[in-house]
């Protein structure tokens, strides 16, 4: 077949066919050294390839002759090739199927990086927490060994404080015992004084005990002892006072240079009186010792009746003049009595108690400076609880001149130098005020302590016989007494 072509511009031809049916329509010219084929197919995906037939510029005008031969020599290459795409196809797949693989690996695996990270930030911020906790531990151990540390300083410190204190405590029985002894010494040297002077001034009516014996059948040996124990106090050489508690003397309180008591009275009627009101409306209006008994009580005492002041009938429950007295004495002598009822005395606590049980009771302090100005506090009621409740005290409403110093005691225990009753934790007030009372912490009057010459007093403690409110507390009193009488 003869054909004429004339092809004057370059032909580009471009065939896009499925691979197997490239096959049997691929033509080819003879002579054509720029055929070129692309080994692969350019575009794997869509299954498809494509040839690229660059036509050289020339005319053709022979016969153009197709070979078979090499036809069949390519249609076996072609099925190889196809095996090979077949092959290469199957990587393909197995590739992409590993790719995904891997894909969701990588996904896994950055997963697991960024838990990693979180994790790690995590255990960053646990370890300072705990290099934190640890650096605090540190300081409260060593707080701790402080405050320790501390503590056994301060044990050891008690432990010298205490040992010192019982070191002192034996030098304190040891002059206690010294000065008991020489106030015996002095209680006999005063005897053998008297019975040299032979003074009329009896401490007691000679007519007393047998006025016991004549008004107070029921007069118990128990009554005796209580009733006389304001009276062996003059002589202060019983053998009761021997035995018992140390008497100390105070500094102040001198015993040999005080003026003689003055002498008693002499009670016209025996007696017992229910108390010194009793004794006035009796008829017995002379001031002086008188026998009492309070009602109900087989409790005979006695004490200085004051009919003179105050329109009289007062029950003196305690005085001081003089200094002639030592006031510094232990719970039992308080409760008892001690002084001489002529002169300074304490009418005991235990007597106060029946006394203040039978009726109403008021109370009148009576005080003196050294200048001789008087002033007087009076409370509208006055009693004592018993022994069992340390003689507590129950004061009424005050009035007066003197000024309030007795309120702030109200309701408040009885103290001694060897009972501690009072509100202060820290010590005794009975020892730094050297006489027995009804101690808060410690007080604002103390009418038991030690009777300083002169008014101003120097003294380490305040320990004078002072009323707060009058003069204050530095200044001890020329004179004092408390009394009580029936509402
Ligand atoms: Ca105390």
């Amino acid at each position: 077949m003869e054909m004429t072509l004339a092809v004057g511009l370059t032909l580009l031809l471009t065939l896009c066919l499925d691979v197997p049916e490239a096959g049997g329509l691929m033509e080819r010219t003879p002579g054509d050294s720029a055929q070129k084929r692309s080994s692969q197919p350019s575009d794997t995906k869509a299954g498809r390839c494509s040839y690229t037939f660059i036509v050289p510029q020339q005319k053709l005008t022979g016969a153009l002759c197709l070979n078979t031969q090499s036809v069949a020599a390519n249609q076996s290459e072609v099925s190889a090739l196809r095996s090979e795409l077949a092959r290469q196809q199957e990587q393909l797949e197995e590739l992409r199927g590993q790719l995904e693989q891997e894909g969701s690996l990588a996904m896994e695996v950055r997963a697991l990086r960024k838990d990693s990270n979180s994790m790690n930030s995590r255990i960053a911020q646990l370890y300072a927490q705990l290099l934190h906790e640890v650096i605090h531990k540190k300081d409260q151990a060593l707080e701790l060994r402080r405050v320790e540390n501390l503590l056994l300083n301060a044990t050891t410190q008690a432990l010298q404080v205490s040992g010192n204190y019982r070191e002192l405590e034996k030098k304190y029985g040891a002059l206690i015992s010294t000065m008991s002894s020489q106030n015996q010494l002095i209680a006999r040297l005063e005897k053998q004084c008297k019975c040299r002077e032979s003074s009329p001034s009896s401490l007691m009516p000679t007519e007393l005990p047998k006025s016991h014996a004549n008004v107070h059948p029921n007069y118990s040996s128990e009554g005796s002892e209580m009733t006389n124990d304001v009276q062996r106090d003059q002589s202060a050489s019983s053998p009761l006072q021997e035995k018992t508690a140390p008497d100390i003397t105070t500094t102040a309180a001198s015993t040999s240079t005080e003026p003689p008591f003055i002498s008693l009275p002499v009670t016209k009627t025996p007696g017992p009186w229910r108390d010194c009101q009793h004794v006035l409306d009796s008829g017995e209006n002379t001031s002086g010792i008188y026998l009492l008994r309070p009602r109900g009580t087989n409790r005979l005492l006695q004490a200085w009746c004051e009919q003179g002041q105050a329109e009289g009938g007062w029950t003196v429950i305690q005085k001081r003049q003089d200094g002639s007295v030592n006031f510094f004495r232990t719970w039992e002598q308080y409760k008892l009595g001690f002084g001489n009822l002529d002169g300074e005395y304490w009418l005991g606590l235990e007597h106060l108690y029946w006394m203040t049980k039978q009726a109403e009771y008021k109370l009148r302090v009576m005080l003196e400076d050294w200048q001789g100005r008087q002033v007087f506090a009076e409370y509208d009621s006055f009693s004592l609880e018993p022994e069992s409740d340390w003689y507590r005290l129950r004061l009424g409403r005050y009035s007066g001149t003197a000024g309030d110093s007795l309120s702030w005691h109200n309701n408040k225990a009885f103290t001694t130098l060897d009972r501690d009753k009072d509100s202060y934790t820290a010590g005794n007030c009975a020892h730094y005020q050297k006489g027995g009372w009804w101690y808060h912490m410690c007080a604002h009057s103390n009418l038991n302590g030690v009777w300083y010459r002169g008014g101003h007093y120097r003294s380490r403690y305040q320990d004078g016989v002072y009323w707060a409110e009058f003069h204050g507390g530095a200044y001890s009193l020329k004179r004092a007494s408390m009394m009580i009488k029936p509402t």
